[in-house]
């Protein structure tokens, strides 16, 4: 079977008119797999950009504004003093040996480079480190695990990576081996999860979230999905939760975690959290409490549960998405297993040194006392309340728009609002050969420069249609964009009123 494929494939590059690589011959897997975070609307956003630069009076707005990633500071959120000065000194520690440092770095981030440095083999940010990370920054993160949740943490268990995204890649990778393999995600989804399950073969096993309760997740809609996904001879090996939530920015309760835990527990599933943005929590008498501890309270050692647990330095206040920094907390592996991990990690040799120092000191910020916590302290408070300003800011304005609805962001960094879209604009959609999300969005681009996700790329229950806007424009800026969002959509509803 596997020979009769190839040599069929074979005959589609063996003449020397074909290049070695054409879609017909490359990965299928990769063909199935789509990330719209980056997609076709954002392409056209750089094109209109250019046109913008060469010709400013060429369009009938003046900037594009990219609410289409989560990626602070590309909307000019300032970064973290500390965690700066901390890489900076890492990286050129010449820097330490000027008589004057003391004007320019604060006193606890010399500190704190100095203790990092001597731990370092070398003292360098320039070598390879072991695979999961420096011993030093693993220990650090370990710490501020355990000082969050109040339960141990081993560093052994921690892998430091590029991002949280790596990490993703890594665990499902091991995971799936082929089509019968399948991971429950929520749709709405991140999609990091269908294209990775679509690069390693493996199958997706979707749950929805229920938009008319805040986003809520149903255990009974779990369980009826893992039913579904067995009766059709799939082996269900985990389940993804992301919380708080992207792209529908729901904050789940503790008693909604245990029964998540307690589900994997009796379905024998490996629990992925997504849990990377967990300082972003916007909604009053919601706070954030790690599926670690969750499980630990439960009363279940690590003999009795597997759990891999993301953190990112693109998220939080620190909003570093250029850094890439991140790690995976594995808990409950078998030993023999997480040899595989390790092979798997040290394939891709090591994370950079950077992002691992960064992701240690956002695990291990400036303590009351510390010379530099009042600033730290004032950074993070200026940046977590305009947040939560904004996020309540756009769903205001977004939920006064006819057809409408959208719930609030409790966390992370996103609105999700519903939009009803006329037959009209359905068939304008289908005739223009787009889904009517992406139509939407498009037209809305073409008029105000704001850049948009349409619905469709995060999954969406069939026959609704939504689009995932950040709440990352500057406090300053939000007025207007929602202003432009408004004034279009009135007119989009006009135009296409059936
Ligand atoms: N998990 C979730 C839920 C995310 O939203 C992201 C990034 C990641 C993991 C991975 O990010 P890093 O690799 O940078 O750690 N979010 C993307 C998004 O939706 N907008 O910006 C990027």
């Amino acid at each position: 079977m596997a020979t009769e494929a190839f040599a069929a494939a074979d005959e589609s590059f063996g003449t020397m008119d074909t290049p070695p690589l054409t879609l017909k011959t490359i990965n299928p897997k990769v063909l199935a797999c789509e990330y719209a975070v980056r997609g076709p609307i954002v392409a056209r956003a750089q094109a209109l950009q250019q046109r913008l630069s060469a010709d400013p009076s060429s369009l009938p707005f003046d900037e594009i504004v990219y609410c289409n990633i989560g990626n602070p500071q590309a909307l000019y959120q300032q970064p973290i003093t500390f965690f700066r000065e901390v890489v900076a000194l890492a990286d050129h520690p010449a820097l330490l040996q000027l008589p004057e440092i003391e004007k320019f770095f604060s006193a606890d981030a010399i500190g704190r480079v100095k203790r990092i440095l001597q731990k370092i083999p070398a003292n360098t940010t320039g070598a390879y480190s072991h695979s999961q990370g420096h011993m030093v920054c693993r220990e650090d993160i370990a710490a501020g695990i355990q000082k969050r949740d109040g339960y141990p943490c081993n560093p052994d268990d921690i892998y430091i990576t590029n991002g949280a995204s790596p990490s993703v890649h890594n665990i499902l990778k091991l995971l799936i081996r082929g089509k019968m393999d399948g991971v429950m995600v929520p749709i709405p989804q991140y999609p990091l999860y269908s294209a990775s399950i679509a690069l390693q073969g493996g199958t997706l096993v979707p749950y929805y979230l229920d938009e008319s309760h805040g986003w809520g997740l149903e255990i009974s809609e779990l369980e009826k999905q893992l039913k579904a996904a067995r009766n059709s001879g799939i082996a269900v090996r985990a389940l993804v939760v992301i919380n708080p939530g992207n792209p529908t920015g729901q904050v789940l309760s503790e008693e909604n975690k245990e029964e998540v835990v307690k589900f994997c527990k009796r379905e024998n599933l490996l629990l992925i959290a997504d849990e990377v943005y967990q300082e972003n929590i916007y909604c009053e008498g919601k706070k954030f409490t790690s599926f670690k501890k969750i499980v630990r309270d439960l009363g279940f050692k690590d003999s009795d549960f597997t759990l891999v647990s993301l953190h990112s330095s693109s998220k939080g206040f620190y909003g570093e998405c250029g850094r890439r920094g991140g790690y995976m907390e594995a808990c409950g592996f078998d030993p023999l297993v997480k040899d595989q991990l390790y092979k798997m990690a040290s394939v891709d040799l090591c994370s950079n040194v950077p992002g691992q120092i960064l992701m240690s000191v956002i695990m291990n910020p400036p303590q009351k006392g510390d010379s530099s916590h009042p600033l730290f302290a004032k950074e993070r408070e200026t940046i977590l309340s305009s947040l939560k300003r904004r996020a309540k800011m756009i769903v205001r304005g977004l939920n006064g728009l006819e057809g409408v609805t959208c719930n609030d962001a409790e966390g992370a960094m996103y609105v999700f609002p519903q939009i009803r879209l006329s037959e009209k604009a359905k068939k304008a959609a289908a005739d223009a050969g787009v889904k009517a999300d992406s139509f939407y969005c498009s037209k809305l681009l073409d008029s105000t420069g704001v850049v948009v996700v349409p619905g469709s790329g995060f999954g969406q229950v069939p026959g609704t249609y939504h689009y995932r806007c950040t709440i990352l424009p500057g406090e300053e800026k939000m007025p207007a964009v929602i202003a432009k969002i408004g004034e279009f959509h009135r007119k989009f509803m006009d135009e296409y009123r059936d």
